[in-house]
Order: C-alpha cells, then sequence, then structure tokens
C-alpha cells in the first residue's frame, strides 16, 4: 500500500433545500467525522471539507413555492444546516456554501479550462420550452400521464406512483408547471463531457487498481463501467446556478452536479488561500470522499473524470459510500415529513448528541440498508452506554473518590485474574485501527466498547467495595488498573463520542491525550488527583421514546389524510328518491354521553317543533361533547325512530367523515331559524 503524506476528506455537499436528518447524519457526516478525529488523534494531516449544496432545480421549486427567491432558500438551510453540523460535533475544518463567490469563480475557471482544452463536446438537442413563461423546462417543472401506469401528476423525470424512470419527452399530455401551458419543443445547445472517452482509463483505474474499494460502491462502478459510459450534459438552461463561462451561453447555467463537487475545491481554497494546491495537487495526498450510494457515480466516475480532464489534480484513493438508512422500517422522506430532523432532536434531546451519534454508529447502514427505531435507540442507550460503559466509569471514580481521595492508588503486584483482564485490552489499539482504516465504524465502536465490558466485568468480579473491608491494598490495585481502563476508554471512544470523551477526560484530568497513548496501563500515575465523577449518559424513560413514536404515527396519520382519494361516486338516482329524505337544521341544545357505549352521544335538538332526541355514533370524533352545545346541525327529521341502548332516535346527524374516519359534524354557515330544510 502505498504511504501518503496528509488525508483529504470530503463529505457530500446537501442540498439546502430543507434541514438535515439522521440519514444524513448516518450514512455521511458521522462515519467521515470518526474517520478525521482517528486522524487528527493519531497527530495525522488531515482536512475535513463540507458545504453546502445551494445549486438545481429543487431549490428554484420550493422558491416559487413559498413566494421567495432561491437565496433566501438556501441562505435559510445552509444556516440552519451548519448549526445542526456543528452541535453534532461534526468536525469540518471548513463548512462553506455553493453560492459564495469563491465557489463561482473556482467553477466557472474550471469549466473554462475544460472548455479550452477541448474537453467538452457541443450538441443541440430538443427540448421543451414554455412559451408562455419564456423558458426551457427542467424536467421537474413538466408534468403529465405517466405512459406506464397512466397516472396524472408524473414528472419529467420520474413518475413517483410507479416509480418509473421518465424522460419528459415520455410523458403524455404534458403541462408546464410553471404557467399551464403545454410546452413546444425547441432546440437547445448544451455542452457534454464525453465519459465515454474517459471508460478505458477508469476501467483499469477502478476495476483493476482499487479492487479494496467497499463491495457496493466497487459493484456499482463495475456496472456502469461494464454497461458503456455516455456523454453526459453539464450544463442546464435555468436561471438559478453558475453561468456558462463561455460566448452563446446566456441562459444557461452549470449543471448542478457538474460544480457541486468542485465545491469542494472552492472551500478548500476559502480555508487555505495560499497552501490549497497541495491538498488537491500532490501525489502525496490521499483524497477520500464520504457519500451516500446514490452519490457514487457522480463521484467515482463522473468528477474523476472532470479532475482528470483539468490534468493537474489528485483522484480520490477511496469513496467509501453507505448505504441508506431507513426509519421504523419506512423509507426516509423529506416531503412526507417521515424523518428524525437533527434541529428538533437537538431541542428534545438536549445533551445527547453522543447517545444519536452512538446509535446510527451502531446501527450504520455500512453493507446494506438498515433500520433507526427508537426502541433500538432507547435499548442501546440504557443497556450499553448507561448500564456498560456509564457504570463502569461511574464506579471506578466514585470507588476511587470513596476509599483514596480521589487520587490513582497505587499498583500492587497482579493477580492472574489482572493478567489476564490487561490481556484482553491488550491488542484493543491494533483492533479498532484495522477497523477504522478499513472504514468499518461499527465493528471499530463495538471494540471500544467491549473494552468497556472488560471493565465492567473486572470491577464485577474483583468487587472492590467487599475487599475495602480486608485488604487495602488488593483495592488499590483493582482500582488503579480500573482508571487505567477508563482512561483508555476516553481515547478510545473519542472518535466516536466526543462529548463524552472530553467530559471523561477532565473528569480524569488526562493531560496527555492521544491515540498511541491507546492501550497503555500508565496513562494515570499513581497519586494523580483526579475530578469529581459526573454521570456521563442517563437512562432513557419509556414514555420519551413512546412520545417519538407517537409523533411519528401523527405524521403517517397526517399524511393518509394527505393522500386522502375520494370513494367513487355511487348510482345515480333520480330527484324524487331525493326529495323523499326530510333534513332540517337545529340547535343542540344537551348533548352528553351515553352511558355504557363509547360511540355513542345523546343529542337534545331544538327543531323548531317542540325538540326531539337524537342518538348519534359520533362521540370519539367528540371526545368532549359540550363543544356541540349551542351549534346548529343538521339532521334527518324523517329517519324511522329506533330505539339505541334503550334510548329512542328521532333522527340522525349528518356527519362528513374525514379521511381519518374521523367524524365533523356538518352545519349551515350562518344561522338559520331552527326547522327549516335542507335541500
Ligand atoms: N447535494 C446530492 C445529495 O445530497 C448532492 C451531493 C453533492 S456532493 C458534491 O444527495
Ligand atoms: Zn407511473
Amino acid at each position: 500500500m502505498k504511504e501518503f503524506k496528509r488525508t483529504l476528506v470530503t463529505t457530500a455537499l446537501p442540498y439546502a433545500n430543507g434541514p438535515v436528518h439522521i440519514g444524513h447524519l448516518a450514512g455521511v457526516y458521522v462515519p467521515a467525522d470518526v474517520y478525521v478525529r482517528y486522524l487528527r488523534l493519531k497527530g495525522e494531516e488531515v482536512l475535513m471539507i463540507g458545504g453546502s449544496d445551494e445549486h438545481g432545480v429543487p431549490i428554484t421549486i420550493r422558491a416559487k413555492k413559498e413566494g421567495v427567491t432561491p437565496q433566501d432558500i438556501v441562505d435559510r438551510y445552509h444556516t440552519i444546516i451548519k448549526d445542526s453540523f456543528k452541535e453534532f460535533g461534526i468536525s469540518f475544518d471548513v463548512y462553506s456554501r455553493t453560492s459564495s463567490k469563491m465557489h463561482h469563480q473556482t467553477a466557472s475557471d474550471f469549466f473554462k479550462t475544460l472548455y479550452d482544452k477541448g474537453e467538452f463536446i457541443e450538441q443541440t438537442s430538443e427540448q421543451y420550452y414554455d412559451e408562455e413563461a419564456q423558458q426551457f423546462l427542467a424536467d421537474r417543472y413538466i408534468t403529465g400521464e405517466c405512459p406506464h401506469c397512466h397516472a396524472e401528476g408524473a414528472y419529467g423525470d420520474q413518475c413517483e406512483k410507479c416509480g418509473t424512470s421518465l424522460s419528459p419527452l415520455d410523458l403524455i399530455n404534458p403541462k408546464s408547471t410553471i404557467s399551464g401551458s403545454t410546452p413546444v419543443l425547441k432546440q437547445t445547445k448544451h455542452w457534454y463531457l464525453p465519459l465515454d472517452k474517459h471508460e478505458a482509463w477508469q476501467k483499469e483505474w477502478i476495476l483493476e487498481q482499487h479492487k479494496e474499494w467497499k463491495a457496493n460502491v466497487y459493484g456499482q462502478c463495475k456496472s456502469w463501467l461494464d454497461m458503456g459510459l455516455q456523454p453526459r450534459a453539464v450544463s442546464r438552461d435555468l436561471d438559478w446556478g453558475i453561468p456558462v463561462p463561455v460566448e452563446g451561453a446566456e441562459g444557461k447555467v452549470l449543471y448542478v452536479w457538474f460544480d457541486a463537487p468542485i465545491g469542494y475545491i472552492s472551500n478548500t481554497k476559502e480555508l487555505l488561500p495560499d497552501s490549497w494546491e497541495k491538498w488537491w495537487k500532490d501525489q502525496d495526498t490521499r483524497m477520500i470522499h464520504f457519500i451516500g450510494k446514490d452519490n457514487i457515480v457522480f463521484h467515482c466516475i463522473v468528477f474523476p473524470a472532470m479532475l482528470k480532464a483539468e490534468g493537474s489534480y489528485i483522484l480520490p484513493d477511496n469513496v467509501p459510500a453507505n448505504e441508506f438508512l431507513n426509519l421504523e422500517g419506512d423509507k426516509i422522506s423529506t416531503s412526507r415529513n417521515w424523518a428524525v430532523w437533527l434541529h428538533e432532536y437537538l431541542q428534545e434531546f438536549p445533551g445527547k448528541q453522543d447517545v444519536l451519534r452512538y446509535v446510527l454508529t451502531a446501527n450504520a447502514p455500512e453493507t446494506k440498508d438498515n433500520d433507526f427505531t427508537w426502541k433500538d435507540f432507547q435499548a442501546r442507550n440504557n443497556n450499553e452506554l448507561v448500564a456498560v460503559y456509564g457504570n463502569f466509569i461511574n464506579r471506578a471514580l466514585v470507588l476511587t473518590h470513596k476509599y483514596f481521595d480521589g487520587k490513582v492508588p497505587a499498583c500492587g503486584e497482579l493477580n492472574e485474574y489482572d493478567q489476564a483482564t490487561l490481556k484482553e485490552f491488550a491488542d484493543v489499539k491494533q483492533q479498532v485501527e484495522k477497523l477504522l482504516d478499513t472504514f468499518k465504524f461499527r465493528d471499530a465502536q463495538k471494540e471500544a466498547m467491549n473494552l468497556a465490558r472488560i471493565g465492567n466485568k473486572y470491577l464485577a468480579d474483583t468487587e472492590p467495595w467487599k475487599t475495602a473491608k480486608t485488604d487495602m491494598e488488593r483495592t488499590a490495585t483493582i482500582l488503579h488498573l480500573s482508571l487505567q481502563i477508563a482512561a483508555n476508554l476516553a481515547i478510545a471512544f473519542e472518535p466516536f463520542l466526543p462529548f463524552s470523551s472530553e467530559k471523561l477526560r477532565k473528569m480524569l484530568a488526562m493531560s496527555s491525550f492521544s491515540w498511541n497513548d491507546l492501550g497503555k496501563v500508565d496513562l494515570l500515575p499513581e497519586g494523580h488527583q483526579i475530578n469529581p465523577a459526573e454521570l456521563l449518559f442517563e437512562k432513557i424513560e419509556d414514555s420519551v421514546v413512546e412520545a417519538q413514536v407517537q409523533k411519528l404515527l401523527d405524521t403517517k396519520k397526517a399524511n393518509e389524510a394527505n393522500s386522502f382519494t375520494p370513494e367513487a361516486i355511487k348510482e345515480n338516482v333520480p330527484f324524487e328518491d331525493f326529495c323523499k329524505l326530510d333534513m332540517r337544521v337545529g340547535t343542540v341544545l344537551e348533548c352528553t354521553k351515553v352511558p355504557k357505549a363509547d360511540k355513542l352521544l345523546q343529542f337534545k335538538i331544538d327543531d323548531g317543533m317542540g325538540g326531539r332526541t337524537i342518538v348519534s355514533g359520533i362521540a370519539q370524533s367528540y371526545p368532549d361533547p359540550q363543544v356541540l352545545v349551542g351549534k346548529q346541525v343538521c339532521f334527518v327529521a324523517n329517519f324511522e325512530p329506533r330505539k339505541l341502548k334503550g334510548i329512542m332516535s328521532e333522527g340522525m346527524i349528518i356527519s362528513a367523515v374525514d379521511a381519518d374516519g374521523r367524524l365533523v359534524v356538518i352545519s349551515p354557515s350562518d344561522v338559520v331559524k331552527n326547522g327549516v330544510n335542507v335541500g
């Protein structure tokens, strides 16, 4: 394996058209942060580059919907996203944005260089144009009937009903979403990156020289390369983005996927205006892209082709892309609000960033899609962080204060059990390193937790609170060793749980703190004064996770209601039949629950004719029946009287049945005389 001098870590730039959620954190930012913290702790030269992706059509659509500018949208979300990452301890060296001047200039220059070198081909094609709005239409701005399932409202790039990928030309009866008019086909010129020309070297570079890439990444690249690469357009007809910097390109911008990866370069430049080049152009720099699986082709094939075409840049050494994280069995979806949003988590679980980091790494979608559930979140917190790691630390520190005034006691002679324990964690450093070096973060964290398990078991087995009654020397040895394990834990967990490690480091008053100390048993010398013990983690109660599950259930319900499709219309009836029903308006005088019937309400109605009693099955929709008193309602007056729970009901209250089954009584929109007809 080649030795490198420094590591440049890039993290996918999230679109600034919404806040970030646990899927982002699990797939990209936590693993990247673990990796970078690990390298820093080892004393290596490393940079972590991040930023917001602020171009692209979805941002313009969102802006249009809200009646604001795209810049307003990205300003709002860039701030929210940046803050969330910061709160979670994602330790970017720079987190910038693609609407910055630096980026516009860098991306524009990059395009120009490739253009001047003749690395693009120009092609004219027919695309849909909105004559009313006088603009070409991005795929997402065209809707129509899906040619496959015939659903209405399919987009120019995909039918959301049947999931088929489409091209705008496939749509039956296409309409512009901007003006509603029928678009026409018009010729337009674009610049294409001829990926086919790059196929040969990429086959060699990836398929032969990078067989060590993760199976999911290698496999996706292989299937792209086997299918054969096609030229890809790198410009778009759009008014939001970086203008194409050549003559005759008015109204055209760089395709978002052309400019976004250049953002990694721009942001490095912004951070290190004088020395950025060594991070991008020196063969001794190792570049790693942390991304989700939907970005593989852009980072393994398209961006490398751009870099190669430019000529002076290095290529990525690895692209450890992750699969997706689901939430409670369903795909995370921004539009359906099916997500755990980071800014909300931070409000609802203040100070518990490490818990989420821990759970997301323990469950990381490294080799396949994985599921986040609140039950698992609670279990991992209570059974692992609290019961194992936290419990061990707390006991070791509290006992040291109790018996030795908070001073690291002397280490006496080690017995066989002590030796065996030490042996068990002697190779933890090597183990964790091997896993981190190969991007196996969940296993690496498991190893760290295993160290805590060893410590916890050691204390449980040696019972220093008992030996303290008879043998203080033995107690000293046990606690001495326990404190060394605790110090090791602070180091081993730093990449994963930075907040807790910092807390523990302070409690132990550790002065030196380096990855290379891991595995040593003399980190805290005899007589070293430690600080008071504080709890590292706290139990999460059932009610707390139940509330989160309820929140998701509410979302699901709301979604179902939103996606309501009305029932099919019943058979036609003659007017005379309608006239047979006698419907009237009356005022509710009394409304009470019918005893022993959870669905029934008993109404006393002023019907303008002396009053009547009606029993209606809407109790579950009106937990407080009093809200109906005084209201005017519509009722069927000539419904055959019938007995319900012993009460004679003379009529039927008319209600609408909402999408979720809730019944809502129908009232006239203005007060009318009681007893008037409805018809
Ligand atoms: N914004 C896509 C995404 O969030 C995109 C990544 C850009 S990385 C250069 O999936
Ligand atoms: Zn369809």
